[in-house]
């Protein structure tokens, strides 16, 4: 069960943010109306929020996710792979100390995004993406089989993050999207698998009761429904546009 999740309100510059993405200019308001809209998910789903305002200075802030990697025992300060958004992780640390006492850090030359990271249960697996470096995998596998869990590097073949093609929804179920589905890593999981025009949807979220998706992939919340979870969905157009999907914009723990 997660107790607490950190969100950030997107700044009006979200607009002059990173994307790799051609689905065209975000707008403001309908963004803010689907950051509202995740927050009441979030409370739905029963977990205390700590909002932080926006900052203009960094225009992709909004994707916390990518500052760090929890767990229940320690927190890991990621060192996030794009020039414009690392120094995001100060903040966060900043607001992390309310809440642990034991941080590991990825140093320089390692980088790493938190979107490349999944927790399967005592099992942690790390992509190397254009984001996160050999380096920073390396340092990652070594800080969490040092505590106690499994590490797994996985290279990436096309996918942003690691994320944006995979989810972990307990029970030994994952949600599976283009090079992941008949993955070696990830054979011994029960698979819910993603449609290539749903693609999108692999990046969902179990948060305690719920499974959190964007809206508009029948086949994938079908699925996740005959699998026995009750879902949410929500409008996600507005991330969608800079590269950004359900598990960016929170950390859960
Ligand atoms: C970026 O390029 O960094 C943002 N526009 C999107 C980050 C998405 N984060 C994630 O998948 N964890």
């Amino acid at each position: 069960m997660y107790k607490n999740v950190i969100v950030k309100t997107p700044g009006e510059s979200y607009m002059n943010g990173l994307t790799t993405s051609d689905l065209g200019s975000p707008d403001y308001e309908k963004l803010l109306e689907q950051h509202n809209a995740y927050l009441e998910a979030l409370k739905k789903c029963g977990v205390s929020i700590t909002l932080l305002p926006a900052s203009e200075e960094f225009p992709d802030s909004t994707f916390v996710e990518d500052t760090a990697v929890l767990t229940p025992e320690f927190a890991v300060i990621s060192n996030p792979g794009a020039a414009s958004r690392n120094k995001e992780k100060k903040e966060i640390k900043s607001v992390l100390n309310r809440f642990y006492d034991k941080f590991h850090y990825i140093k320089s030359p390692g980088t790493l995004d938190g979107g490349d990271v999944l927790q399967v249960d005592d099992h942690f697996y790390i992509g190397i993406s254009d984001r996160t470096n050999e380096e920073g995998a390396r340092q990652l596998k070594g800080i969490v089989e040092s505590e106690g869990y499994k590490g797994t590097i996985v290279p990436l073949q096309k996918f942003f993050h690691l994320k944006t093609g995979i989810s972990y929804l307990g029970n030994n179920v994952i949600v599976t999207a283009g090079e992941f589905i008949d993955h070696s890593d990830f054979q011994q999981y029960k698979k819910i698998t993603v449609a290539p025009e749903e693609e999108y949807s692999a990046n969902c979220i179990r948060v305690n009761n719920y499974v959190i998706i964007p809206k508009g992939y029948k086949d994938t919340i079908h699925q996740i429904n005959e699998a026995g979870y009750e879902t949410i969905e929500l409008e996600m157009s507005e991330f969608q546009k800079h590269d950004g999907g359900l598990s960016c914009l929170s950390l859960r723990f």
